[in-house]
């Protein structure tokens, strides 16, 4: 994916209709073609407009604002932010129900969670909690896993946290087929949840600068 400005909305890895009757085409062709879309042509935007920005990634952007000017920190925020998210939330879904195999993440989740049932529990719970729109994330950080939320379209990359796995639970995730049971939908996510890119992105978690702002 283009991490550099201009960025540009790839198609899903899989079709519209894949994660049915998980989560339904209409649904994931709004959230893809639409919402998505407007971050990134409100980022591209932004871009346009002050050309210093433009040597900075999408992480990078996010990772430390004291590399933006005063007036760009909320925009790149929340626009930034919206389009990291939505790209890390459908790269982290697939059409196959995968269960998480033996290996580095798998080995964590039990000793920090006790098993796979307790983490699932822990971040949905967390999702639940999450009071108007935003996200549930499982983060690593100085060789722990972590739950934690955000409101609006913020990351936990500006906390120093390494997101490996996030759920959208801004209504427009799940109106459509859930209406306003975010339960539900939270149900059906964990059956579309990809293991394998949650463990590549754990193995591939490093801080973006050096000293990430501490
Ligand atoms: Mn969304």
């Amino acid at each position: 994916m283009n991490e550099y400005y201009p960025f540009v909305n790839e198609p899903l890895p899989y079709s519209y209709n894949a994660l049915e009757p998980y989560i339904d085409a209409e649904t994931m062709y709004f959230h893809h073609n639409k919402h998505l879309q407007a971050y990134i042509d409100k980022l591209n935007e932004i871009m346009e407009q002050n050309p210093y920005m433009q040597q900075f990634s999408l992480k990078q952007l996010l990772s430390d604002n004291s590399i933006l000017p005063p007036q760009l920190k909320i925009p790149i925020r929340n626009n930034a932010g919206g389009v990291y998210n939505h790209r890390m939330f459908f790269d982290g879904m697939c059409a196959e129900q995968n269960e998480l195999s033996d290996g580095v993440l798998k080995a964590m989740v039990l000793r920090e969670f006790g098993s796979m049932e307790r983490l699932w529990e822990k971040f949905k719970a967390a999702a639940l909690s999450v009071f108007g729109s935003g996200y549930a994330w499982l983060t690593y950080e100085c060789g722990r896993l972590c739950i934690l939320t955000t409101p609006n379209q913020n990351t936990p990359l500006e906390g120093g946290f390494m997101p490996i796995l996030l759920v959208d639970v801004w209504e427009h995730a799940y109106y459509l087929k859930n209406q306003n049971r975010r339960e539900d939908y939270l149900n059906n996510y964990m059956h579309v949840i990809d293991w394998e890119k949650v463990e590549i992105n754990l193995i591939n978690a490093k801080p973006v600068f050096r000293n990430n702002g501490r």
